[in-house]
């Protein structure tokens, strides 16, 4: 059977219920998935500095040939991965891809180190987010910046904090539209700390030296506070934990980022978009996959997953949720990983477009809860394979799993020929 007729009979079952398939692979198509840079390269990104070494508690695992190694490598990597993926995309930079001619300080940093990215997403038509890199410099050695006790170093970060502000406005000037601006720090301890309160006041009143800068426009720099559980290193004491990102998020009206990976092992995020929405302006969410821990595992088409679009979906909120990818697997073929967790992400959207929201919510109404269950499970398994694969068809890229070849093609022609990292 064909694609046309399998989506043909497809489309026919879903409106039994009410769903338009065709509106929803449109929808689905149009929502904007940030593509993080860094599983190009497991996050370790192209500064030049002598001596620089890993801290933050990320942490990526793996060997796989063809790390990329500099800008151009990881423009080309994106390119091949974004060719596999269906829909709107964006590109997400941390600062620490600047390329510059010789090594510049992470406060000395403006749009000029990006001036590569701006070009390529132009010539792309895509657009750009922004993170600054507060791990993975000396600075940063005993896990602590904007927090840090030594007012120096805070003042390091918070100038480096500062240049990301200018870069992102930069950004979202040579795109013509915003440009997303995370703030994570690592900030915390491994064991228990004598004081929990100070640290806390610092980073707050940090991110305000921040975020108090006429020279920004808040409208075109949307910058979002992501918490974290705990990381290698922070175990007993993360500074910016849920409640203090919720809380600082709220009080200076800015975004606040959820990190699929970043609560207790069995929490999930999807009920904190409708109550942090009620309140705050917008979210962004960072599709990651926790295994144990705070792992960074390529996103799959899960539960998990689905429910946060179901969220979005059920509450209307797609123009205040923003999408962003973030894992880093090093153990498997990267484009790989990116073609699986970003064609998971529009999947997520699609499945969210194609659900029942109506009938469920009447069901709802008339407390039949049996009816609500059941409808619900019967939706996992009606033909969404059919529409996905139309989709695809439709977007001129790859279906599942035939995108297999496009990945080994790219990895013997390229990736096996970068000599080890
Ligand atoms: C770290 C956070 C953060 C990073 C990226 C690289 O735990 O999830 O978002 O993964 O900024
Ligand atoms: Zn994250």
């Amino acid at each position: 059977m064909s694609i046309e007729q399998a989506y043909e009979l497809a489309r026919t079952r879903y409106a039994q219920f009410g769903v338009d398939t065709d509106a929803a692979i449109r929808r689905a198509l149009e929502l904007p998935v940030s593509l993080h840079c860094w599983q190009t390269d497991d996050v370790a990104g192209f500064e030049s500095r002598p001596g620089a070494a890993d801290s933050g508690g990320i942490m990526a695992t793996g060997n796989w040939p063809g790390r990329a190694r500099n800008g151009d490598e990881a423009r080309a990597d994106l390119e091949q991965a974004m060719a596999l993926v269906p829909g709107v995309l964006r590109v997400n930079l941390h600062a620490c891809y600047a390329e510059t001619d010789s090594f510049v300080e992470r406060d000395r940093l403006d749009a000029s180190a990006f001036s590569r990215w701006i070009a390529w997403a132009k010539s792309r038509r895509i657009s750009l987010d922004f993170n600054p890199t507060f791990f993975a410099h000396p600075k940063a050695d005993d896990g602590c910046t904007l927090a840090h006790p030594d007012p120096d170093i805070r003042a390091f970060w918070i100038r480096h904090g500062q240049a990301c502000r200018r870069i992102a406005q930069a950004m979202a000037e040579a795109q013509g539209e915003p440009c997303r601006l995370n703030w994570w720090t690592p900030d915390g301890h491994k064991d228990l700390p004598a004081d929990r309160w100070e640290p806390r006041r610092r980073l707050a009143a940090s991110y305000d030296k921040i975020f108090d800068d006429p020279s920004v426009n808040p409208a075109l720099c949307l910058d979002y506070i992501e918490s974290k559980l705990f990381g290698i290193g922070s175990e007993e004491y993360v500074v910016g934990s849920a409640e203090f990102c919720q809380g600082y998020a709220l009080s200076r009206d800015i975004g606040l980022c959820l990190d699929m990976g970043h609560y207790h092992p069995t929490e999930t995020i999807h009920d904190k978009l409708s109550s942090h929405l009620l309140f705050g302006k917008r979210l962004l969410v960072h599709l990651s996959r926790p295994i144990r821990w705070d792992s960074d595992h390529v996103v799959l088409f899960g539960d998990d997953l689905k429910n946060v679009f179901l969220e979005i979906r059920r509450g209307d909120v797609w123009d205040r949720v923003a999408v962003a990818l973030d894992f880093f697997d090093g153990s498997i073929n990267r484009i790989g990983a990116y073609a699986i967790g970003s064609r998971a992400a529009r999947k997520g959207a699609l499945y969210a477009w194609l659900d029942p929201t109506d009938p469920l919510r009447e069901y709802e109404r008339q407390g039949k809860g049996a009816q609500r269950l059941a409808l619900m499970e019967g939706f996992k398994t009606m033909p969404f394979s059919a529409v996905w694969d139309r989709l695809c068809e439709q977007a001129g890229v790859p279906t599942d799993p035939e995108w297999i070849a496009d990945m080994e093609r790219y990895e013997n022609d390229v990736l096996v020929k970068r000599a080890a990292p």
